[in-house]
């Protein structure tokens, strides 16, 4: 792949958007091998994903606004559509995606951190959604993911006005959940992952699905949707093994993922 690399590092997939001459702008073929990388990740062999951005300056600048100058309406509407497609899957992708946000994330840079389940920052990282000063919408999702995630009120400022947003002001908001200094995000990435990785792999990949699911219906829906997800964890050997452990009061044996 030319703009997309994969590294497996144990239970832990790293996808890294490598566009740097502009600053990883999500144009048609990166958007193509981001849904291609995240269709090759072996589910067996993988419990956490971290995606990020190469470069010390810029996690991804957005879509690529070269590209879309000179689309036609229906053109628009099949790019955005491409790019939901990618960041839906990205969202629903059976185990947790880290964002690491590494720098600029503006536009879809923004949007594609936010189908991700946990963003962590570093301390130069710049948040905004610019988009209605280039004559658009957000078209990534942005209009609907930034709401759901830090309220109505302050998404909806965001939108209007493009404003930057710096790390911390980031965190305050809970669009990011934690800020780092640059050098050190991908460590503390690689340690929230592995955490991850360390739990029981059915039970997480259970959780990821009760939350996602259990968000988009009402509360009796909801429960039902976690009761199932719940009731399907049993039986499973790593079920087995770790209550087991408990009971007879003994470190549990690492999860295998059956
Ligand atoms: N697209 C294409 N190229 C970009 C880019 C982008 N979004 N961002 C940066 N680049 C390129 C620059 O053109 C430059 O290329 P060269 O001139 O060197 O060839 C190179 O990256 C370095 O950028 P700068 O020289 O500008 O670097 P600076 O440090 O001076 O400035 C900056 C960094 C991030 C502040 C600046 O580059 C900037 O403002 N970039 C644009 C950021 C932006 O507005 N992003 C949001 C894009 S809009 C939809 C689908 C999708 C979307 C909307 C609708 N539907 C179809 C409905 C999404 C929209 C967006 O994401």
């Amino acid at each position: 792949m030319q703009f997309v690399k994969y590294e497996q590092r144990g239970f832990v997939g790293i996808v890294t958007i490598d566009r740097q001459k502009a600053l990883n702008a999500l144009n048609s073929e990166v958007l193509g091998e981001l849904e291609q990388t995240f269709d090759s990740i072996s589910l067996e062999e993988t419990r956490c994903v971290i995606l990020t951005g190469a470069g010390e300056k810029s996690f991804v600048a957005g879509a690529d606004i070269g590209e879309m100058s000179g689309l036609s309406k229906a053109e628009g509407e099949a790019f955005g559509k491409k790019g939901n497609d990618v960041f839906r899957k990205i969202e629903a992708f059976p185990i947790p995606v880290i964002a690491a946000i590494n720098g600029f994330a503006l536009g879809g840079g923004c949007e594609l951190a936010m189908s991700c389940d946990i963003r962590i920052a570093s301390e130069n990282a710049v948040f905004a959604q610019p988009e209605v000063s280039l004559g658009i919408t957000a078209g990534f999702g942005g209009t609907q993911r930034l709401a759901r995630i830090i309220g109505l009120g302050k998404a909806k400022e965001l939108l209007y006005t493009t404003n930057k947003m710096k790390a911390d002001a980031a965190l305050a908001l809970g669009l990011v959940n934690a800020v780092y200094p640059l050098e050190s995000l991908m460590d503390e990435a690689a340690k929230l992952a592995e955490k991850i990785a360390r739990n029981a792999p059915i039970a997480v990949r259970a959780t990821k699905k009760a939350i996602n699911d259990g968000m988009q219906v009402g509360i009796d829906e909801a429960i039902v949707i976690e009761e199932k997800l719940f009731g399907s964890c049993f039986e499973s050997e790593d079920q087995r093994n770790a209550m087991a452990a408990f009971v007879e009061k003994r470190k549990p044996d690492p999860f295998v993922n059956r």
